[in-house]
């Protein structure tokens, strides 16, 4: 892994408290004071995190070279974005259950990185739309709103960034907004919730948007073009 990217959390879900000290220094951190933003990249795994984080920051993360078998990076890493006061976080926060039913979640991973992170990138593929298999996004996301209101409790706005990965333009952007607005529905119905939280809806905490984007493989150019033109929002 090179010098611009750092592993903040291990695959044992532990802080890497010195190498968090040292990029601080290094990046010098302390100049930005409050003025900036932390995007972190979730979806499951091998959904192409790590590959958008890099074209779109210029980060370094590593990607996996062997298709969607093996998550390549477990943990939480860190890459600062040059030429803005931005943090790209490339973050593992579920994993395929033992028994190879369903998903499991990386708790200690969710809450840090919810914590911090004014931006979710989602990456979900186009295929997740047409064959209706919703679970790992509703799962990603209650979990993500559980740690919110765990940590934050009140109005405190995020933005959720859905990255339609492989997108062929055979679902329309409107119909796309309305199934990711029935997921975040499903995942917010499913979240614990206090008396007080239970009057609440996730528009009162996060605000969505979608990002459509063709076939890293399949489109390059076309993939180019769509992350150049995200870079700008
Ligand atoms: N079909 C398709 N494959 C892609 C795309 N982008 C990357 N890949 C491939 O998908 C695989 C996984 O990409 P990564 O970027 O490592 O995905 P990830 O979500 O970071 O994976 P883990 O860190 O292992 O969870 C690699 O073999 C990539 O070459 C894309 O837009 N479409
Ligand atoms: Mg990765």
């Amino acid at each position: 892994m090179a010098d611009g990217c750092l592993q903040l959390i291990n695959e044992d879900q532990e802080i890497q408290a010195s190498a968090l000290k040292s990029s601080a220094e290094n990046w010098r951190l302390e100049d930005w004071d409050t003025d900036y933003n932390i995007v972190t990249l979730c979806g499951e795994p091998g959904s192409g995190k790590s590959t958008l984080g890099n074209a779109l920051f210029d980060a370094q993360f590593s990607v996996s070279q062997d298709g969607k078998s093996t998550s390549s990076s477990e943990g939480v890493w860190m890459s600062k974005v040059s030429g803005m006061n931005v943090l790209a976080m490339d973050a593992a926060m579920m994993a395929a259950s033992d028994s190879g039913k369903g998903w499991t979640c990386r708790l200690r991973n969710h809450v840090f990185v919810t914590a911090v992170s004014s931006v979710f990138i989602v990456n979900v593929n186009e295929s997740t739309f047409k064959k209706d298999s919703y679970s790992n996004v509703v799962f990603l996301l209650k979990h993500i709103f559980s740690a919110h209101l765990a940590l934050f409790g009140r109005r405190h706005k995020t933005l959720l960034l859905f990255a339609i990965r492989d997108y062929t333009e055979q679902t329309t952007q409107t119909k796309l907004r309305s199934i990711l607005a029935t997921y975040i529905k499903s995942a917010w119905d499913r979240v614990k919730k206090t008396v007080k939280g239970k009057k609440r809806s996730a528009n009162d905490f996060f605000d969505y948007s979608i990002v459509a984007l063709p076939s890293k493989l399949d489109a390059p150019d076309e993939f180019d073009a769509a992350v150049a033109q995200l870079r700008t929002r």
